[in-house]
């Protein structure tokens, strides 16, 4: 029987985990949307979904279209589609800040019909690729599900559309190619080393007393940001706010507009995805068009933030106008980006190879940490300054996988299955020791696990109980 072992123990089959996997995405499942996990986040984050989306495929392909949709039925008027859209059903004091501290978003004229409130920032745009992958599943399976497939692609085309313009125009008003994110929450990184001197320079004024309910639901407090960070991004939001949420006014005067290599090689990727998403509801030539136009506009915008010296893609910081030069898995960009000459890949190996990231003698499984154990600021058990992240990994896989390094990808999808049989389905775990850190039964670990699991190099064709 095939199992998933580590060099000492057998873990559990792929049945077993799959299983396990499963009972978490129905745990928390909230009828056609996911909370990103019990406790520490009640309600529905926007990449979470959909990478909640690419494992709930493998179970139900049209509830994993439903979790898309319920996410577009609350897209701004804009385009953007909200970062968090919030559970009228939270327990209060579960999660800060709550939907109390964003109704005042819903004032402005962009903002869809509320309750319930959605935040009015975003996150990465792994959505298309999420549909797509719903479509292949449901393929694959046969039957009645591609139909219905179909008919989902045919109806979230038209957001997916409209979200990838508003990051192409509104975010990117220069037309690099790059996104422009205005809080660290919009990476999907928040307390990266990445943004260290960005928010350093940041200076805060007066806030209210707020409570941080984060830590109640964590076994140590070094786990999340600190008080400091906390007063940064609670202090961008106000601003934010005082903005009415006005993108042309956040872009004139806000302090924190950064270029982010991670956020924009997402999109390079999910236009790829909806350019076959184009194709297959027989969109009109011209959007198939400007679809091109912003992977090669995307790519050329993230060739031009290489640095060889590095190893790695930087992020830039709007404001001085200088790159961020700090060693973390975004700089991976370009191969998540995908369509890079053999060179650029093997360079890209090279850094992930090196002690920077998966050479490092200390590591418990090969995955790379989301900062380097050579970065000034690398904390190994602290969110995104050092722990491994399994989305991440997925992210890397795939992109492997696309840029025709199957070997490697295969190491990756391994090693994670093992971490995520041996410790749980944690949010992010110790680069280390392989300890589970942050939340417990966070959704979107559950469901890159599943995918994981269909998607072996011999696919085990199994039913998930
Ligand atoms: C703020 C839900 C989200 C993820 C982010 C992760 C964390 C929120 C927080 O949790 O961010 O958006 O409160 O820490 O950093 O990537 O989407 O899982």
């Amino acid at each position: 029987m095939q199992t998933i072992a580590s060099p000492r123990e057998t873990l559990a089959t792929p049945e077993q985990l799959a299983r396990r996997a499963g009972r978490v995405l129905r745990y928390n499942d909230m009828g056609d949307w996911t909370r990103a996990a019990p406790n520490l986040y009640p309600h529905q984050w926007s990449w979470d979904s959909a990478f909640i989306a690419i494992g709930l495929a493998h179970l139900d392909t049209r509830r994993a279209a439903k979790e898309l949709l319920a996410l577009f039925s609350h897209q701004w008027t804009t385009g953007k589609i909200p970062h968090i859209v919030f559970n009228q059903e939270a327990p209060p004091e579960s999660y800060f800040p709550g939907a109390e501290h964003w109704a005042c978003a819903s004032t402005s004229p962009d903002a869809p019909p509320a309750p319930p409130y959605t935040s009015c920032l975003c996150q990465p745009p792994v959505h298309a690729i999420a549909a797509l992958r719903i479509f292949e599943v449901a393929q694959r399976n046969r039957g009645e599900d591609t139909r219905a497939a179909q008919a989902f692609l045919q109806e979230a085309y038209p957001s997916l559309l409209r979200w990838h313009r508003y990051l192409s125009t509104y975010r990117d008003p220069e037309g690099s190619g790059l996104v422009t994110i205005y809080h660290p929450w919009e990476s999907g990184t928040d307390n990266s080393p990445r943004w260290d001197t960005v928010l350093a320079a940041v200076e805060v004024g007066d806030l209210p007393p707020y409570p941080r309910y984060d830590l109640q639901h964590v076994a140590n407090r070094s786990q999340r940001p600190t008080d400091a960070d906390y007063d940064r991004y609670l202090w961008l939001v106000k601003l934010i706010k005082k903005a009415s949420c006005d993108e042309r006014s956040i872009y004139r005067y806000h302090p924190f507009l950064v270029k982010d290599v991670l956020f924009s090689a997402i999109l390079v990727a999910a236009n790829e995805a909806l350019l076959e998403i184009a194709r297959l509801v027989g969109a009109q030539e011209e959007e198939r068009a400007l679809i091109t136009d912003w992977i090669e506009r995307g790519r050329r915008g993230l060739a031009a933030r290489w640095d060889p010296e590095v190893g790695l893609c930087l992020d830039h910081d709007l404001r001085s106008g200088r790159p961020l030069r700090v060693r973390t898995v975004a700089g991976f960009s370009l191969l998540i980006a995908g369509g890079q000459s053999p060179e650029q890949v093997d360079a890209l190996m090279a850094t992930l190879d090196s002690p920077a990231f998966l050479g490092h003698p200390w590591l418990r499984w090969s995955l790379p940490p989301s900062t380097s154990p050579l970065q000034e600021g690398f904390h190994r058990s602290s969110y995104w300054r050092g722990p491994t992240w399994p989305v991440v990994n997925w992210l890397l896989w795939w992109s492997l996988l696309r840029a025709g390094k199957p070997m490697w990808a295969e190491r990756l999808r391994q090693a994670s299955l093992q971490q995520i049989a041996s410790s749980g389905f944690g949010e992010y775990f110790d680069p280390y020791t392989g300890e589970r850190l942050g939340a417990t039964d966070q959704s979107w670990t559950a469901a890159v696990a599943l995918d994981w699991l269909a998607n072996g190099p011999r696919r085990v064709e199994r039913k998930v109980a």
